[in-house]
């Protein structure tokens, strides 16, 4: 561990109007829901004057062709893909690490390992990369694909992506490209490129990435999950994991959890910011911050609920959750349970279970004063629920315009955020090591 003082993270993830399941609907949203690259900007440009550490970019591929009554009734719809957005966001910022999620279901390990050197070069240093591995038959159907990938299968492949995608940035010394000797001819020494000879289970490839080694050695290796698979596999590969818990309790079990799990892979705690995600409405007052969420909570449409492969519409939404048998299918898993557990332990309805877990995806909500809301966050972060958070405004850009005016300065007074970027880099400005070239 290093002896430097442990520093609260602060990513934000943007979702087009919110996260809230009814966000696009609040008195506040304008908008219609075509692409708009001046609101992204706007959005990474007030997290970066606010320093927060990341501009994070969550992506489901794809999308269903089929017409059912849902069909159009949700505004978490649409958005820029993850690499062209955040070159775009490069340009107009400075400082804060840029995440993109790509998925390994769907992409060949070259391509990916080629457009993430390019992002870290294009914003000196600040490229990350969320892992996913999720496999919904939507998408694969988008993809021509018929065949079902089991979860345990897709993380395995999931590894196997990193690691040829860590062979490719690793095909060049960082200082290849530095010394051309125009005098000799020789644009960069040949003793500097390291070929590979890479044959997995799932993928090959032989020969040197067409582009020099990322600034930071790799990207941020960031990794979204809860299920136990997808602790392993933070534990060995993550340098940020995004993950959800709604009690302090659990979270602590799950920081515990998967920092444990790191020494057998000779990695130390600190090479691991957890960052579960963080919903806050914040205002002046308790009283008022509730009525803002109440707003927000009046809009939820719950006519169309389904629950582990079953359609509850037939049901009385202020009746209980009805005993079916549930599953969870392959994704998701840690969630569904989640859901089932609360609704169970709680006694709740439908109505409730939709207003409590769903609208915020199981994330932590924090709702009141500036005090109420900074008092949960230092609370979290100083009995290792968490390193940080994933920041996902229930409403935008209000939302998180009121988390930066309020709650960060109160971060800051309290000493627990920083004031200024730090590093150059997205790693530096982390408190990660930067990864040697292995040969
Ligand atoms: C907090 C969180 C965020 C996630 N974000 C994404 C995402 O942006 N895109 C995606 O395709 N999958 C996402 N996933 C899905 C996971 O990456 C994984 O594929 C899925 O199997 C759920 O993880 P788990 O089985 O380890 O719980 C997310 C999962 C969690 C828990």
């Amino acid at each position: 561990m290093t002896s430097k003082k442990r520093q609260l993270v602060l990513n934000v993830f943007l979702q087009r109007f919110g996260h809230h399941l009814a966000a696009w609907r609040h008195s506040s949203s304008k908008d219609n829901g075509r692409p708009n690259l001046d609101w992204w900007v706007r959005g990474a440009q007030l997290a970066e004057a606010a320093k927060f550490h990341t501009f994070f970019l969550a992506d489901f591929i794809g999308r269903s062709g089929e017409i059912t009554a849902d069909t159009g009734r949700s505004g978490i719809s649409y958005q820029f893909e993850p690499f062209t957005l955040l070159s775009a966001i490069a340009t107009v910022t400075k400082n804060i690490g840029l995440v993109a999620t790509v998925n390994t279901n769907y992409d060949h390990p070259y391509h990916v390992a080629r457009k993430f050197t390019s992002l870290d070069h294009l914003s000196n240093g600040r490229a990350g990369w969320n892992i996913v591995s999720s496999y919904s038959p939507h998408t694969a159907l988008n993809f021509g694909l018929d065949e079902q990938r089991a979860h345990e299968d897709r993380y395995a492949r999931a590894a196997e992506f990193v690691e040829l995608s860590k062979r490719l940035w690793d095909s060049w010394d960082d200082d290849a490209f530095d010394h051309p000797d125009r005098a000799a001819g020789q644009f960069y020494d040949p003793a500097k490129s390291h070929p590979l000879q890479f044959n997995g289970e799932h993928f090959a490839s032989d020969g040197l990435l067409d582009f020099p080694r990322p600034i930071q050695g790799y990207p941020v290796l960031v990794q979204a999950g809860n299920s136990d698979t997808g602790r392993e596999f933070a534990a060995r590969i993550a340098e940020m994991s995004y993950c959800s818990a709604q009690s302090l309790d659990v979270a602590q079990a799950f920081y515990k959890d998967v920092k444990s799990r790191m020494a057998k892979y000779g990695r130390a705690e600190d090479q691991l910011k957890i960052t579960p995600g963080l919903s806050v409405v914040v205002a002046e007052t308790d009283q008022e911050a509730q009525d803002k969420f109440g707003e927000l909570q009046s809009l939820v449409d719950v006519s169309n609920v389904h629950f582990g492969g079953f359609d509850l519409s037939g049901y009385d939404v202020d009746g209980p959750l009805p005993d079916l048998p549930y599953q969870s299918g392959e994704n998701g898993r840690g969630r569904f349970q989640q859901q089932l557990d609360l609704a169970r332990r709680e006694n709740l309805s439908i109505r409730q279970l939709v207003l409590r877990f769903r609208v915020a995806r199981g994330h932590l909500q924090a709702v009141g004063s500036v005090k109420t809301v900074a008092d949960t966050i230092e609370q979290w972060f100083v009995e290792r629920g968490a390193d940080g958070f994933n920041v996902v405004p229930p409403y935008l850009p209000q939302g998180f315009e009121d988390f930066t005016r309020l709650v960060v300065p109160e971060l800051q007074r309290r000493g627990i955020f920083r004031t200024e970027y730090e590093g150059e880099t997205f790693r530096e400005n982390l408190g990660l090591d930067r990864p040697e070239r292995k040969s």
